[in-house]
This record gives C-alpha cells, structure tokens and sequence, in this order.
C-alpha cells in the first residue's frame, strides 16, 4: 500500500512541475525601417538619348536619328550626340556648327535669322543620307 502512495504522489509532482513550463515567445518581426533595401538612386537621362524639345542632332552610322524641326531666332545652342563610329557634324546653310567623334557629344553655338535653313552632315559621303530642314522663327 505505500508504495502506491509514493508512486501517485510522484505522478502528481510530475505533473504540476510540466505545467509550468515557460512559454516561449519568438519575436522574430523586423521594423520596415530595419529592412535593407537597395538605395533608391536618382534616375539620369539614358546616355546617348536626346532630351525632348532640346536643340539636339542624334547622329548614328549613317543617319540623323533625331533633329529638331524648328528652331528660335538668334543665337541657339545645339548639342550633336553621335551614337554611331564614324565621325558625324551638323552643317547649316554651309557652316559646320558642331562635330563630334565616333561616341561622343559636343556642343556649338550658331545665330539663325527666321526662315528654313538647310543642315546636313558634311563628312564626304553622309550628306545623301545625312539632311533635312529646320524652321526658324
Ligand atoms: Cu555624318
């Protein structure tokens, strides 16, 4: 008989010591300000494109891809982005305003009266391809 009471006392003690296990909590949320992000970087023009409403020849291999169609009166500056290899300029009425290498921008500066003027690239070779019109006003 007492080793029944012994045995019953020790289920008991058993039992009231797994009640009070611990709880664990696991915390694992991470604040939205703690997660890492790639930094958001500012978005500049993509090279070689020409910005809208500008004063800018587009020049590749062999063509102007883009040009402006009409133009302010008095002195403008003109931006030449050549994307192509050759070496590609913007001639007006006779003049060449700005060359520029295979690749590379270059700027100039020309003075235009109101009206329609001519602009070609002169390289030899390229003005069959390489022309169109202007409007100045
Ligand atoms: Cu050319």
């Amino acid at each position: 008989m007492g080793r029944i009471i012994l045995a019953l006392v020790a289920v008991l003690a058993l039992a009231a010591c797994t009640e009070q296990a611990p709880e664990i909590t696991m915390q694992e949320q991470v604040p939205a300000d703690q997660r890492t992000e790639a930094a958001a970087e500012g978005e500049a023009p993509a090279e070689g494109e020409a910005p809208a409403g500008d004063a800018t020849w587009v020049a590749v291999d062999i063509d102007f891809e883009s040009a402006p169609e009409a133009l302010p009166a008095g002195e403008t500056e003109i931006t030449l982005v050549n994307n192509g290899a050759a070496v590609h300029n913007v001639t007006i009425d006779g003049n060449v305003i700005v060359e520029a290498q295979g690749g590379q921008t270059a700027t100039g500066t020309v003075n235009l009266d109101p009206g329609t003027h001519e602009y070609i690239c002169n390289v030899p070779g390229h003005e069959a391809l390489m022309q169109g019109e202007i409007t100045v006003e």
